[in-house]
């Protein structure tokens, strides 16, 4: 599905039409198949669909080192980071995704940008991803159940997004609503969350470069079971902040109710920043387990406030953690 003039009326002013060269050069490796394989019509359906499916899963997508905002720590096995999932909507064991997700229908896929903006959008899955230039960024994923990964994440600023609606003077949160299908997710059959899953940040969080909005990893498109075909990356929270499968990005007056923080509150507060210093009610939050890296009793990694990305600090200045965790 193609959506050149939204259903809304308001188009975007694009900063560029010019296909991001990582795009581009994937597009040209599947047409060179295509063309190899098949005989194919050129009506404009068949474009349309060639260029779906250009952005399947597992399809390169290359994009610009972004060494400043990486990690040169070890990077985790793609094997691992893409089969020890969290995706409950995919069943609720770290096996479950990896197995279940490949009924997830990632097009067409549109993404509504809505609420306390002065442009609001409906936009189709490979426009957004032709928004802004793609990145590679190399972040430390921190699970609040006490494990972590490194993973080299494709994307661009979430705050690149954002500014593009033009937000208004009462936008002061963001909400990200993902997708709540039962034809292709059979985990919504358990009432382990209320779904749809729905995360939120602070609009200054949303604004802040480390923020990515994430169409791939290790040089491909996303695979589902890790969030395909959009999810936000936010490394200094811990990783249930970064919502897969996103559908609507709401910009809000007040603080929007999410998911794991209507299921128990008093163990995942809105803010969940990496905090050592702040446990869990039912554990620890000082050490964590690298997955991939180290076996299951090899000695634990101190975990690092923010999880490392200090950078973020001045954000909460004036706010005790320990109350907003
Ligand atoms: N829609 C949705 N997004 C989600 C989750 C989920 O269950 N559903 N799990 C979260 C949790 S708890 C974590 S740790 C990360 C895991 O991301 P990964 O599997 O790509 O490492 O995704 C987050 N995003
Ligand atoms: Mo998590």
């Amino acid at each position: 599905m193609f959506i050149k003039r939204p259903p809304n009326g308001i188009d975007l002013p694009f900063p560029s039409e010019i296909t991001p060269r990582a795009v581009y050069e994937g597009r040209r490796d599947f047409l060179a198949r295509i063309a190899a394989t098949a005989a194919v019509g050129t009506g404009i359906w068949e474009m349309a669909n060639r260029e779906a499916f250009a952005q399947a899963a597992g399809q390169r997508l290359a994009a610009q080192a972004n060494p400043a905002l990486s990690t040169s720590e070890k990077q985790t096995p793609f094997k691992d980071a893409t089969r020890y999932n969290n995706f409950y909507e995919f069943g609720t064991d770290k096996s479950d995704p990896a197995e279940n997700a490949h009924t997830l229908r990632t097009r067409p896929w549109t993404v509504t940008i809505e609420g306390e903006v002065k442009k609001p959008v409906t936009l189709d899955i490979d426009r957004l991803l032709k928004l802004a230039p793609l990145e590679e960024r190399i972040y430390r994923l921190r699970c609040v159940e006490g494990w972590s990964m490194v993973i080299p994440w494709v994307g661009y600023p979430l705050s690149h997004l954002l500014r593009q609606v033009e937000p208004t003077g009462n936008a002061r949160f963001v909400e990200f609503t993902t997708l709540a299908d039962r034809s292709q997710m059979p985990g919504l059959r358990s009432r382990v969350l209320d779904w749809p899953y729905v995360e939120g940040l602070r609009m200054d969080e949303a604004m802040h470069p480390l923020s990515l909005l994430t169409v791939g990893m290790y040089g491909q498109v996303l695979p589902n079971q890790n969030g395909a075909p959009v999810r936000l990356v936010v490394p200094w929270k811990y990783g249930f902040k970064s919502a897969k499968s996103i559908v609507r990005i709401r910009l809000l007056g007040k603080q929007p109710r999410t998911a794991w923080n209507d299921s128990a509150p008093n163990e995942y507060g809105f803010y969940s920043n990496v905090n050592p210093n702040v446990d869990h009610p039912r554990w620890s939050q000082a050490t964590e387990r690298r997955i991939g890296e180290d076996g299951f009793f090899q000695p634990k990694r101190k975990t690092l406030m923010f999880n490392g990305y200090d950078q973020v600090a001045s954000l909460y200045t004036g706010m005790d953690l320990k109350k907003f965790y």
